[in-house]
């Protein structure tokens, strides 16, 4: 494979190069969650799906999504070949650009793969790029990245991505107080982690703090042991844009990490008492 086409990693998505096989793993996986995710996903995540006309069979033709996210929140998705470097991924969400893999995974392959693919970066970033606090989000995040690089903090700043843009949950209004919703994409584009994060007895959910998340190490073997629960999107924005990550990361810095299952004196402990989901919902 060409690996660095150019210096910012993105190479043509070349649409045509999608073949049969790969629209029908497309539309196979696409059918499935959306099956699932009614009352169980943030309302935000299914809005941008209509938004984005996301619902058309087939791998999504980037040049025609663009113009419908351009015009929603000033986000493009651009094609890459896999895993970019650190660096070259912040720059491009500091600039409104998400990546995404220019490959789809194969049959044999539908419930687990390592690297991130176009089903798990355009199914399950991708929707909520189309609502403005999140899309702000992603680029403070981007931000963020190129300034932790100074501080040596990527390490710690990535479990802020991994517990939110990846594996966060939202608290779900519609379902009372308690009630959750999945958001995060790493949960949205599986099938086997879309139900546990809601359902399963066994992780603990969290009531998400900046600082606390970024004391957690994470696990990308298996399904998470935590997951964090934020507010609202507006909440974690906020707390994003007003936080001094400077001086945080030098408080940090020589305290040991949490265990990944840890329950501290101050985190409010999500029960799987009083989650409803109507998973038969029609989409
Ligand atoms: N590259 N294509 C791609 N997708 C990612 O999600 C990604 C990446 N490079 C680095 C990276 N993620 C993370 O390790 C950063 O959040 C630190
Ligand atoms: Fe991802």
């Amino acid at each position: 494979m060409h690996r660095q086409a150019s210096l910012d990693w993105t190479i043509p998505q070349d649409w045509a190069h999608f073949t049969a096989t790969d629209h029908r793993v497309w539309d196979h996986l696409f059918d499935r969650q959306t099956r699932l995710l009614p009352g169980r996903v943030a309302p935000e995540f299914l809005a941008g799906l209509r938004l984005l006309d996301l619902g058309r069979p087939g791998v999504p033709d980037f040049a025609r999504l663009n113009d419908q996210l351009m015009a929603l929140t000033g986000w493009q998705v651009v094609a890459v070949p896999g895993l970019v470097p650190d660096a070259v991924f912040f720059d491009h969400l500091a600039h409104r650009r998400f990546p995404a893999g220019n490959f789809i995974r194969r049959p044999d392959q539908l419930d687990y793969l390592q690297e991130p693919d176009v089903f798990h970066d355009v199914f399950g970033h991708v929707p909520l790029l189309a609502h403005p606090a999140f899309a702000d989000y992603m680029q403070a995040y981007g931000r963020g990245g190129l300034r932790a690089a100074d501080h040596g903090a990527i390490d710690r700043l990535a479990r802020l991505y991994w517990y939110t843009v990846e594996f966060g949950l939202i608290r779900s209004p519609a379902k009372g107080d308690g009630g959750l919703a999945i958001y995060g994409a790493g949960i949205v584009s599986s099938h086997g982690e879309t139900r546990f994060a809601l359902d399963s007895s066994s992780p603990n959910r969290i009531g998400w703090q900046l600082q606390r998340v970024l004391q957690t190490p994470y696990r990308i073997d298996a399904y998470q042991q935590a997951y964090f629960v934020i507010d609202s999107f507006d909440d974690l924005l906020r707390v994003t844009l007003e936080t001094d990550f400077g001086p945080l990361y030098q408080r940090l810095a020589g305290r040991a990490d949490l265990p990944i299952t840890a329950i501290l004196p101050d985190d409010r402990v999500f029960t799987r008492g009083d989650q409803h989901h109507g998973g038969l919902l029609p989409a």
